[in-house]
């Protein structure tokens, strides 16, 4: 932890200096939810569907499509780095002025799988503290897992604050629901694990501080490495 990260300790950490970021479709439909939820935090969309962004819901919204190319990266991760490289400029602008960042993505698709790790290490360039929230693909979606699974090892040799979610507790959670409903439920549950996150970043620091006292080597516990449980509670009602 840098002494800037340090100093953020004695500062209020108003809400206004913290934002949420999602990276691709699953990402963006997240940060919707945050976005319509009215918390009191900053919204950024980043996606490569230029398309896809127009209906989503959010503070600012970042286009990273490569050229011509339309829909998305259609599950190149290696073109989802090279699309947020390329757009790094823009990046960093949408991030400059928070000091905590949330940044959300669907694992397994190309935009999220590759752009979130290029995009936490922006963050990183910027001093801010950053936390990931990474979404597992359904075990029934076959290669999406082992491209998620690599995604996951490039996301965690950047990030030290990685929550995960797994999509498949969601249908466990939800048995007797549609598709849609799932999705909403497990994204209402992410919405509220930001919140969350966020009411406990005073927290946070402080056991970060204390770890580093312990173990320079490593970031704390709270947040870090850490999965978290998808609640029915949160289900929305239809
Ligand atoms: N929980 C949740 N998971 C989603 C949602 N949309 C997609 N996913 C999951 O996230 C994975 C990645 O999908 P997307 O986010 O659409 O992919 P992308 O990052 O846009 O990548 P490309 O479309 O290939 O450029 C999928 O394989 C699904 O498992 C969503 O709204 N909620
Ligand atoms: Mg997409």
């Amino acid at each position: 932890m840098t002494e800037a990260m340090i100093g953020l300790r004695t500062m209020a950490l108003p809400r206004s200096r913290m934002a949420v970021v999602g990276v691709g479709g699953a990402g963006c439909n997240i940060v919707s939810g945050v976005y319509e939820s009215a918390m009191p935090v900053n919204t950024i969309a980043i996606n490569t569907d230029e398309v896809a962004l127009r209906s989503v819901h959010a503070d600012r919204k970042v286009c990273i499509r490569d050229g011509d190319v339309c829909g998305g990266v259609r599950g190149d991760a290696v073109a989802g780095v090279l699309c947020a490289q390329a757009h790094e400029d823009s990046i960093m602008r949408s991030l400059e002025g928070n000091d905590v960042v949330f940044i959300v993505a669907g694992l397994g698709g190309g935009t999220g799988t590759g752009a979130v790790s290029v995009i936490a290490g922006l963050c990183d360039r910027l001093d801010i503290l950053t936390f990931a929230i990474a979404v597992e693909p359904f075990s029934f979606e076959g290669s999406r897992c082992g491209l998620a699974a690599e995604g996951m090892k490039v996301l965690r040799s950047v990030c030290s604050h990685v929550s995960t979610v797994s999509n498949d507790l969601g249908i466990e959670c939800m048995p007797d629901s549609t598709m849609d409903e799932v999705l909403a439920g497990i994204n209402a549950s992410v919405c509220r694990h930001i919140s969350e996150l966020a009411d406990r970043i005073p927290q946070v620091l402080e056991e970060m501080l204390g770890a580093k006292t312990d173990d320079p080597g490593h970031g704390g516990s709270i947040g870090a490495d850490s999965a978290f449980e998808i609640r029915p509670m949160a289900i929305p009602q239809f």
